[in-house]
């Protein structure tokens, strides 16, 4: 399939919600100061993601509901390629498709969100009982662990939404990803940011992905102005240690990275639904071997039980 470039007009794939549009119009942006003769037009569309609100999202399987009408009009050829948020995107990519780029991330922290009654508040002074917003499997795990006495309920809806909800005392808190709130101009209503050591975030948090057909030589060297190298190789190694574990979008898993004089650290979690069994690892090696540093903890935290907890909780999901 080819691309439009010769025609020198790009077309870019989004989501709908405010979100995504914020960032698609940002990589537009980006593009069209980097390639001015080049005109790029965003399609937008609802995704199963978007249209399935009131189920929780790990009991409607995690298989691109963010993605794959995106992906649908990408190999049609009625876009050129789609821009998501990373921890969107499945790790394993449909045939002809591929991750054409990583743009610099924002924070990948966690943050806490309260209602004003709580402002006076952090995570480990709320109250006994406090209902905590989040349909994160990933955060209700660590959450738990921590705070066992908290009340877990689920939440679904844009960051706006979610937002209302909680400013209508339907939660006590609510934990949102940093980046989504930071991007949409809503940092102020960040209360708390989580530290790792209560909340590892999840792989890919807080950068884009743009996928696009393979091969597409013109495309991806557009692309590749928005590349940001360091983002890029955390990013394949937390995507590496996913794959491995065959985690989806919906699983107990956390990671962290940081790069340091070339090396890369990656530690990683998965965790038990109640918080009860927590299995974590670290490995450290050359930015450059980005991928099989994400095997390698994958393994590590396989040899330690990890696998027995993504199995029940596969079979949970599907029950
Ligand atoms: C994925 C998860 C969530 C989103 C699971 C997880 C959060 C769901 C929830 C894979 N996708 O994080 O463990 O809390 O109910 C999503 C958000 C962003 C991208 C919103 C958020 C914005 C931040 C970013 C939803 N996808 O996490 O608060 O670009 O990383």
């Amino acid at each position: 399939m080819s691309s439009n470039v010769a025609t020198r007009t790009v077309r870019i794939g989004s989501r709908k919600s405010q979100l995504a549009l914020v960032q698609t119009h940002w990589v537009q942006a980006e593009l069209s100061r980097a390639f001015p003769d080049i005109h790029f037009e965003v399609s937008t569309m609802e995704t199963q993601g978007d249209k399935i609100l009131d189920v929780a999202l790990s009991k409607i399987g995690d298989k691109g509901l963010f993605t794959q009408e995106l992906e649908d009009d990408m190999l049609s050829g009625k876009i050129d390629f789609a821009v998501h948020s990373l921890k969107d995107l499945p790790t394993n990519l449909p045939a002809g498709l591929q991750l054409g780029c990583v743009t610099e991330r924002e924070d990948p922290a966690d943050a806490m969100v309260v209602h004003a009654k709580h402002k006076d508040k952090q995570i480990d002074t709320l109250p006994e009982g406090a209902v905590i917003g989040t349909s994160s499997l990933r955060r209700l795990a660590q959450l738990s662990h921590h705070f066992p006495h908290f009340t877990f309920k689920d939440i679904r809806g844009n960051v706006n939404t979610r937002l209302r909800k909680l400013d209508d005392g339907e939660y006590d808190a609510i934990i949102l990803a940093a980046a989504g709130l930071n991007r949409l101009g809503m940092s102020d209503r960040i209360h708390q940011i989580l530290p790792a050591d209560i909340s590892l975030h999840a792989v890919g948090q807080g950068a884009l992905g743009i996928e696009c057909r393979i091969g597409d030589d013109d495309i991806l060297a557009l692309l590749k102005v928005l590349e940001h190298e360091p983002t890029a190789y955390r990013c394949y190694a937390e995507r590496a240690f996913l794959r491995e574990l065959e985690g989806g979008c919906q699983v107990p898993i956390g990671v962290n990275t940081v790069i340091e004089d070339g090396k890369l650290t990656l530690k990683g979690i998965v965790a038990s639904l109640d918080g009860q069994r927590m299995i974590t690892g670290i490995v450290t090696g050359l930015s450059t071997e980005a991928e099989r540093i994400g095997t390698e903890l994958a393994t590590q935290l396989r040899s330690q039980g990890a696998q027995e907890i993504l199995d029940e909780i596969n079979t949970h999901n599907r029950a």
